[in-house]
């Protein structure tokens, strides 16, 4: 959830300006290879690749002189296809990759590691793509992780990524991609983004918007799709599968558009398309323009600034059954109601025999939408969520704490005294900063 206000600006480049004078640049541009030496060199999210953990795959062969019970193996997708890898864990620990993928490895050779990071890695290796004629393969870097003694892990990591630079509208950026689901093709646009880069289906677009070098995690670094819009202007991309360049060419015409009005200023979203890919929407009046098409949630926030210029945010729940979706249609206008009031709805549950009460609560906005139970103030966790028990005459018969984190304890156990009876009620307070809440509470009796 760190993403939340690093976001903002993202819009600004992509969104801001859907009525900003159009600017041109279109064309061919070859993109190269680059290797990634090291963590340093790599430019990209860290979280990227897949982390694999030993399997017990049966082999056909093993490597002369290698004991079966001295090897693991992994399987994981590479260059399209399931792909084993076998490990032996000697002293110099060597990698054999089942490349022709008969689970025999007496016929693969032996790949030596190096140390880079405190890891062992193994290549960059490349996996030709079965049906390619040697055009296309997966360019792989194996990074064993065999910390604390636990069973070792691999990494697969990228050996690289494509490069180069392209002119849109009188500048020069320079963009990467990325073949992020390892099957050896540039080209795989995301059809469904969950805002999450792990396990990657699709492949990843970066563009250096600010030109400091990098790629930012969320300004700059997108699951690749089949448009861009810079500065308004809207571009179709078309990404040769060998990722040796790409095209780019101005939609010429007016973007069909819509709004979203969620009728709350505090609101910053990201939403992603398959049409448009990923847009950030800022905090603002709460009603942005939006390509018109069907847009989901990835992320959603409250944002607001605090006292002494501190910032608070609340995250959204937007995981699951709770993602939403919004069609857009041209021209009109989509209410979806979002934010500020929020309510604290609490959950209680008296045991068996009246000696204990189980309390939870949560924290819903004006649409029903779900939010976490503790506010970020300038990214740290605020204080945890106190409650009190009060009886009839408004005095207090217990209070306490629902615990420290961004993740507190989802509900409070209060052991009722004993020879207590009669009625109480609960008064649950969430430390939200600015943020305005009303609770929501009944009466509740012990007998
Ligand atoms: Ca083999
Ligand atoms: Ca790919
Ligand atoms: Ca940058």
């Amino acid at each position: 959830m760190m993403m939340a206000r690093r976001t903002v600006c993202c819009v600004l480049i992509l969104l801001c300006s859907v009525s900003c004078p159009r600017a041109h640049g279109q064309g061919k541009f070859p993109l190269r290879h680059q290797v990634i030496k090291d963590r340093k060199s790599n430019p990209f999210p860290r979280e990227l690749g897949q982390l694999i953990g030993k399997d017990d795959k049966t082999w056909v062969g093993m490597p002369k002189k290698l004991s079966p019970k001295k090897a693991v193996t992994f399987t994981a997708r590479v260059a399209g296809e399931e792909t084993v890898l076998l490990l032996s864990l000697d002293s110099n620990p060597k990698l054999y990759v089942d490349f022709d993928r008969d689970l025999d490895f007496a016929d693969e050779k032996p790949i030596l590691g190096w140390a880079a990071d405190g890891d062992r890695c193994y290549g960059p290796l490349a996996v030709p793509v079965a049906g390619s004629d040697g055009k296309l393969a997966a360019r792989i870097v194996v990074r064993v992780l065999t910390r604390h003694d636990s069973p070792p892990y691999i990494h697969l990591t990228y050996a690289g990524y494509r490069t180069g630079l392209i002119g849109l509208g009188g500048s020069t950026y320079r963009i990467a991609l990325l073949d992020a689901n390892f099957n050896g093709r540039y080209d795989d646009v995301c059809v469904a983004f969950d805002g999450s880069y792990r396990k990657a289906d699709f492949d990843c677009f970066a563009m250096d918007l600010d030109g400091d070098a990098r790629f930012d995690r969320v300004k700059e670094f997108w699951p690749l799709s089949k448009m861009l819009i810079v500065r308004g202007v809207v571009y179709r991309l078309e990404v040769a599968p060998d990722g040796s360049e790409i095209q780019i060419e101005e939609v010429k015409g007016k973007l069909k558009m819509g709004w979203l009005d969620v009728g709350s200023r505090d609101v910053e979203m990201v939403l992603f398309s398959p049409d448009v890919g990923l847009i950030t929407l800022p905090r603002s009046e709460g009603k942005w323009a939006l390509p018109a098409c069907k847009h989901t949630v990835v992320l959603s926030h409250l944002v607001r600034p605090g006292q002494h210029g501190t910032t608070w945010e609340l995250a959204g729940r937007v995981s699951g059954k709770d993602r939403r979706s919004y069609v857009i249609p041209q021209g009109e206008t989509v209410l979806a109601r979002m934010g500020l009031p929020l309510r604290v709805v609490q959950t209680v549950n008296i045991g068996a025999r009246s000696r204990t009460v189980t309390i939870g609560f949560s924290i819903v906005g004006q649409g029903g939408e779900p939010y976490a139970k503790v506010a970020l103030r300038d990214g740290q966790a605020a204080q945890p969520p106190a409650l009190r028990i009060l009886d009839e005459h408004g005095r207090t018969l217990h209070s306490g704490l629902f615990g420290r984190g961004r993740h507190s304890s989802p509900t409070y156990t209060w052991h009722v005294p004993k020879g207590f009876k009669g009625t109480f009620r609960v008064e649950i307070k969430p430390s939200l900063g600015p943020f305005e809440y009303e609770s929501e509470w009944e009466w509740y009796t012990v007998k």
